[in-house]
């Protein structure tokens, strides 16, 4: 990565240059791959609450149209200037770290789609972060039996036809946070479930790795709340959205 100083991330379009805000609840989910880019590439932000941005609870947030998509989460660029849906601020915040994202316009579409396929792991994320009892065991019995094994298949190839560690290679792009999260969230739900095997290899193991070994990242990991009594009554522990708060 070219630059590494910690760099305020003005919103280039609006010329604000205060930190970026980024709204969300506490759980590991839908802000955790933007908070992973922004950690890469040390560009400043702060994560805040519903109440810390909008002054009032989320009831009212959603009710009175105070986010775009009555969803969480969003990032303020600046001045109260919103972008909405995770995949869209993942894409603006990578935009901001030089290198995770291809200059050319059939790169970012490439990237754009390793992004999406990651998508289709979202469901770790209520398994990891809301689901419990039989709800949560039945979930995550389909997932880990229908969906996982497909879609690391795929993922195991393309890692090893681009030669690897990463999706497209040897330097990271951004989709490979979106990866890494539900990768992350899988291992946390069945441990040894990216271990090598005779279909995928090493490539899987390879790929957590070298991600969790980035500039940044590891010191993020060390730092971001841990999710607890997953399955039972999961929970951040301890219970903050982002990790800022436990800086001060
Ligand atoms: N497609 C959206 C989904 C966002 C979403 O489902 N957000 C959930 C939290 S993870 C939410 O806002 N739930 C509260 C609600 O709908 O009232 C994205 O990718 O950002």
């Amino acid at each position: 990565m070219a630059s590494m100083g910690r760099v305020i991330a003005a919103a280039a379009s609006n010329g604000v240059t205060s930190p970026l805000r980024l709204v969300y609840l506490a759980v590991r989910a839908r802000a955790e791959v933007p908070r992973l880019i922004l950690e890469y590439g040390k560009v400043e932000y702060v994560d805040v609450s519903v109440q810390q941005q909008f002054e009032a609870p989320w009831g009212k947030v959603k009710r009175q149209n105070m986010v775009p998509f009555g969803q969480l989460p969003v990032l303020d660029v600046g001045g109260g200037e919103l972008i909405a849906q995770e995949a869209a601020i993942a894409r603006y915040c990578a935009t901001l770290v030089p290198g995770l994202m291809p200059s050319d316009s059939i790169g970012q579409a490439k990237c754009d789609a390793l992004f999406h396929a990651a998508e289709e792991l979202a469901e770790t994320n209520p398994l990891v972060n809301a689901l419990r009892g039989e709800d949560f065991e039945r979930r995550k019995k389909e997932f880990f039996d229908k969906e996982f094994p497909r879609r690391l298949a795929n993922f195991s190839r393309i890692i090893a036809a681009s030669g690897g560690p990463f999706t497209r290679g040897k330097s990271p792009n951004y989709a490979d946070f979106k990866l890494y999260h539900h990768l992350s969230n899988a291992a946390l739900l069945e441990p040894g479930c990216l271990s090598p095997s005779p279909d995928a290899g090493d490539a899987m193991t390879d790929f957590m790795a070298a991600v969790e070994n980035l500039d940044g990242i590891a010191a993020y990991l060390n730092r971001r709340p841990q999710v607890v009594d997953v399955g039972k009554r999961p929970k951040l522990e301890p219970n903050v959205c982002g990790s800022r708060y436990l800086e001060g």
